[in-house]
């Protein structure tokens, strides 16, 4: 069971006011608040072992490497990933998909055709296009239906014989949807083809194991899932990436260099080149200790409750709710619209109350072109969250509400 009031002490940016009222926090989907041992860790970085990692033979730099190793093997079993070696620590999701985008689709040929989804994130559509327009690729994309889902038997009739990769959001950060990802991958590989899957939304909020998922590639953020800013990971097919150039030149990820020729180091550093942000990474290993302490399990189901609470009061209570997203067993993300009033009006007004959503686009434009509208509001809960605060959300909607319409 989750005990809020325990793990809200760990949080103390939740105690805080916003225009004078207390914080209601439901931004979850961009960025997760980070608990105490999080940013005590990152300060134990900085004041302990404040050192450049896997260069120095002394003894802070040594303790630095070992504790950004130790995070790449906890990171590993985290995701259930086959060896350390397949996890590479990239800036975020953003960074690891242009890593494939533009390291992988250097083995396509022109003509070559890429599966992705109406559903994504800019960031799992822009780095295809532009290695699209590079290598002459040709990119096709799933559409949507009614509740939200992907139209599977749409995604089954874009392959062809140049089918070469699928690129999918495993959870929406629109709609909650949580896509199929195990039976896309079971389709795009019977057929030889590789898959990316983008997991910033899922992993806060499931268990993710990449095994049992079959995915190729595995992207996600840090701070999406209580840890720090700044880093992410990319889980990554060993004979995969042994196969993809590098994606960055520079230090850490050499084996030799010469003006005549340079050789690449061992996976996964061959990907991480430069200083990595070792004063953060160790930090996530925190950060997964955190989501353990509680059970992943566990917080499932309380950000489920809370899903379910706000949703059932939504619809009851709000003259012109419109929900976006209503495929079964979704992500707690409650995207809408009320009545005319604008998105922006909406959640300004929230804000004034002190509530924290999302308005606008968020960041899947095409997405918001298949729904018919410009930008929705969105609260998305983590586990922190109250019901409490849920009451205080639907009290405020109510108000702002009859305010515009
Ligand atoms: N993919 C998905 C599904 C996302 O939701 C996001 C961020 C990203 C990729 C990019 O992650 P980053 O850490 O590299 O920036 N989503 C959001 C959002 O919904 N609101 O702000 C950021």
């Amino acid at each position: 069971m989750i005990d809020t009031q325990l793990i809200r002490r760990q949080f103390p940016i939740l105690d805080r006011e916003v225009h004078g009222k207390p914080l209601v926090y439901f931004d979850n989907t961009a960025t997760s608040q980070t608990p105490m041992r999080v940013v005590e860790e990152i300060n134990r970085m900085y004041t302990r072992h404040h050192a450049n990692v896997h260069r120095g033979v002394h003894c802070m730099s040594v303790e630095a490497t070992d504790l950004v190793e130790n995070a790449r093997r906890k990171v590993c079993a985290f995701i259930n990933a086959p060896s350390p070696e397949e996890i590479v620590f990239t800036r975020g999701t953003t960074e690891g998909l242009n890593l494939v985008a533009a390291s992988y689709c250097r083995l396509l040929s022109p003509g070559d055709e890429i599966i992705l989804t109406e559903m994504e994130h800019h960031s799992n559509i822009v780095p295809w296009q532009l290695a699209a327009q590079q290598y002459g690729l040709v990119i096709k994309v799933v559409p949507i239906l009614a509740d939200g889902s992907l139209d599977m038997e749409a995604f089954r009739g874009l392959f062809t014989d140049r089918t070469r990769l699928v690129s999918v959001a495993h959870a929406s950060n629109v709609l909650g949807t949580v896509n199929p990802v195990a039976e896309i991958a079971a389709y795009a590989h019977a057929r030889g083809c590789v898959v990316v899957v983008d997991g910033a939304q899922a992993v806060p909020h499931f268990k993710v194991d990449v095994q049992a998922i079959g995915a190729d590639f595995y992207a996600f953020s840090g701070h999406k899932m209580y840890g720090p800013t700044g880093v992410g990971v990319l889980y990554g097919r060993r004979d995969l990436l042994e196969k993809m150039p590098p994606y960055q030149g520079g230090g850490e990820m050499i084996g030799h260099v010469s003006f005549q020729g340079t050789t690449f180091a061992d996976l996964p550093y061959k990907f991480e080149a430069g200083t990595p942000d070792y004063t953060a990474i160790p930090a996530l290993t925190t950060a997964i200790e955190f989501i353990e302490s509680l059970g992943i399990e566990n917080i499932e189901q309380h950000e489920q409750m809370l899903y379910d609470l706000a949703l059932r009061r939504l619809k009851e209570e709000i003259p012109g709710f419109r929900l976006f997203g209503e495929a079964p067993g979704k992500c707690p993300v409650v995207s809408f619209l009320v009545g005319n009033a604008h998105h922006y009006d909406t959640g300004m007004l929230l804000d004034h109350l002190g509530i924290a959503v999302r308005t606008g686009h968020h960041c899947a434009q095409p997405l918001m072109a298949a729904l018919g509208v410009e930008g929705t509001v969105r609260a998305s809960f983590a586990v922190y969250n109250t019901p409490e605060e849920v009451d205080v959300f639907v009290n405020a909607l109510k108000r702002v509400a009859q305010m515009l319409n």
